[in-house]
């Protein structure tokens, strides 16, 4: 056991693309020695800041660093209630930095701490959105021409917003207003399009439902695009409706992918021991990090179900480089959602993952071998910004709410 104890524990909040991201620095007692882990919930990250810096760090600061399973049970004990976003955000930033120091201690980069390699690289899958159909077209050759084989499309054009105009109550309230009439016709259509337009390619389409969908719709929809061969289905149902993923699961053969709002790796059991799932969503900071994600893969192995780790945007660089060393480790990796990086992302970021021929490849340094300009991140300052219009106050046209 070493005698190297946390010496701090700071969260630096930065948006180096507009985006508010967190990432934890976790010093230790070794001079020269720090880890990085990413603790990014992008629509609360004060919370988490406050919950790090005013909560974790007076109990974790004079730790050994070794114990890394010890101190992620300690930090989500100390607050009795647990498992919810904020904390589980707050502890990964720690979790993943551990890891970050664990790789670093040893001379290697993290994967090999958690047994290897299954493969050198990571698949990823793109995001190919726009307002027609055309747009969207054009994105898609974009991302073949860069070898990319996976995308996630979705246009206006082919959505229930393209019907007829919403028509909203009197004295209707703010929100993102939306319907879903009309959406298996469309979404069957927009997948017909695809399938002939890209016909002999070797290019393969998901859709996000974001959770819009009531679950009859879902199992509409599920049953519409079967005939197209999808990589997956996203999130048909809110979390709060999974029981209905057993209808769905026992009239179509479409992929089924769940879980991106699951911050307990519990809400998965049913689902996957049940087989009603394939692919596990989670965004891995929202779980607590390195630590539980992988404990969840090893379950999600033992039911055939693979791995689709959350990585659009909202993530920094850091838990990019986290869920990739687990990418390329675990034997049922499914694919890599990937948003790209910035210009000013990769400035900031020293070590930023690289992609190839459609492959995202872990860096080979010790550790999780991200690093982290802070001086930059200063220039570029987390804000408040408020989510609820960006889309996250949806609204059925006569003003019903529903939660993304
Ligand atoms: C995804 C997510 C994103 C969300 C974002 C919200 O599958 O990548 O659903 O599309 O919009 O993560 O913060
Ligand atoms: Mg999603």
């Amino acid at each position: 056991m070493s005698n190297i104890k946390i010496r701090d524990i700071r969260a630096i909040a930065t948006a180096p693309k507009g985006v508010d991201l967190v990432v934890v620095k976790v010093e230790t007692t070794e001079p020269g020695l720090y880890g990085l882990g990413c603790a990014t919930f992008t629509q609360r990250w004060q919370a988490v800041v406050t919950a790090l810096e005013v909560n974790l760090k007076p109990i974790l600061v004079g730790r050994s660093v070794d114990d890394i399973e010890d101190l992620w049970e300690s930090a989500v004990g100390s607050s009795y209630w647990r498992r919810g976003p904020v904390l589980n955000n707050a502890i990964s930033g720690v979790d993943e930095a551990l890891w970050d120091i664990k790789g670093k201690m040893a001379g290697m980069p993290v994967y090999q701490l958690l047994g290897g390699r299954c493969r050198q690289g990571a698949a990823v899958y793109r995001h190919a959105h726009g307002e027609s159909y055309a747009d969207m077209k054009e994105e898609i050759q974009k991302y073949i021409d860069q070898g990319v084989r996976y995308v996630r499309v979705g246009c206006k054009e082919m959505d229930g917003t393209a019907l007829a105009p919403i028509v909203k109550t009197d004295g209707a309230k703010e929100g993102a207003y939306f319907t879903n009439a009309g959406m298996p016709e469309f979404l069957s259509e927009m997948f017909r399009r695809l399938r002939e337009d890209f016909r002999g390619q070797d290019i393969h389409f998901c859709y996000d439902v974001h959770e819009h969908m009531s679950p009859i719709e879902a199992l509409q929809t599920a049953k519409a695009v079967e005939p197209y061969d999808l990589l997956f289905l996203e999130d048909a149902l809110s979390p709060e409706n999974s029981d209905w993923f057993r209808m769905i699961r026992m009239q179509s053969h479409v992929p089924i992918a769940m879980g991106e709002l699951f911050t307990n790796p519990a809400e998965y059991k049913g689902l996957i021991s049940a087989g009603m799932i394939d692919y596990i969503r989670c965004h891995i900071s929202m779980l607590g990090g390195i630590t539980p994600a992988k404990k969840l893969a090893v379950f999600a192995e033992f039911y055939g179900v693979k791995t689709a780790w959350h990585g659009p945007h909202d993530i920094s660089p850091a838990g990019v480089a986290a869920q990739l060393h687990i990418d390329v480790n675990v034997p049922n990796f499914g694919i890599q959602e990937f948003y790209g990086f910035s210009e000013i992302e990769k400035e900031m970021f020293p070590g930023c993952p690289e992609t190839k021929d459609g492959y995202l490849y872990p860096s080979e340094v010790p550790g999780l071998g991200i690093d982290l300009d802070e001086k930059m991140a200063k220039e570029y300052p987390a804000q408040f910004r408020e989510h609820a219009h960006d889309w996250f106050l949806t609204r059925l046209p006569d003003g019903t709410p529903v939660r993304p």
